[in-house]
């Protein structure tokens, strides 16, 4: 699909302030892609649709999650983890985007997963550091990103743990998975590395 395309579909289902943020991950996205070996287009349509179903009634999603007998453990973790796994379900039924890669990397995008794809670290990680956002801990990430993908999806993943806890707020079991696979990868990468 077009860029622009994509950008006017988009828009009508945002905020302003959500826009915002949607092309500053799409602009991340990019970046990472080229900088990782990702398919940067997939990375493009994936960034621009990754919070499709952001604003979508509560009711509505967790509707979609029954009817459409998405992972039925997503109505117990608070809503936030809703928009991502039905924003894939969206993204596909209304806008016709099939590519099992960029609706993986839209569903994923806010938890993670225990074995995540290039393209799903790419997205996930630009959604955490893309230029507008900024709290406590985001310019880290942003340095390790410049190296390191999958430190600093390492670090994203913690920080949000972290932030959970302290809210206590519960954790989705993907977000766990996605601590111990980043981990576990990274662990591998060294032993890999040692023995030559
Ligand atoms: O949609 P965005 O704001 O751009 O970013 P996102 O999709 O990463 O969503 C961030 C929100 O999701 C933030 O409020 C924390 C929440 N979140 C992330 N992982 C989990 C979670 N909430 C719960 N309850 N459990 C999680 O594992
Ligand atoms: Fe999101
Ligand atoms: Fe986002």
């Amino acid at each position: 699909m077009e860029r622009t395309k994509a950008l006017e579909i988009v828009k009508k289902q945002l905020t302003e302030h959500r826009y915002i943020h949607t092309l500053g991950v799409e602009e991340t996205s990019v970046a990472l892609a080229r900088k990782y070996g990702a398919d940067s287009k997939k990375a493009e349509i994936a960034a621009i649709f990754h919070d499709y179903a952001k604003f979508r009634p509560k009711e509505e999603m967790r509707e979609i999650v029954r009817s459409e007998r998405l992972s039925q453990d997503l109505l117990f973790y608070g809503n936030e983890v809703l928009h991502a796994p039905v924003g894939a379900y969206l993204v596909k039924k209304e806008v016709g985007i099939t590519d099992e890669d960029i609706l993986r990397a839209i569903y994923y995008h806010t938890t993670g997963n225990g074995a995540m794809t290039l393209l799903e670290k790419v997205i996930f990680l630009a959604d955490y550091i893309e230029p507008n956002r900024n709290f406590p801990g985001v310019e880290s990430v942003r340095e390790i990103a410049e190296h390191d993908l999958d430190q600093a999806c390492l670090m994203a993943v913690k920080n949000t743990i972290t932030f959970l806890m302290k809210q206590n707020q519960k954790i989705y079991p993907l977000t766990f998975e996605a601590y111990n696979g980043l981990l576990q990868e990274i662990k591998l990468k060294k032993e890999k590395e040692c023995t030559g």
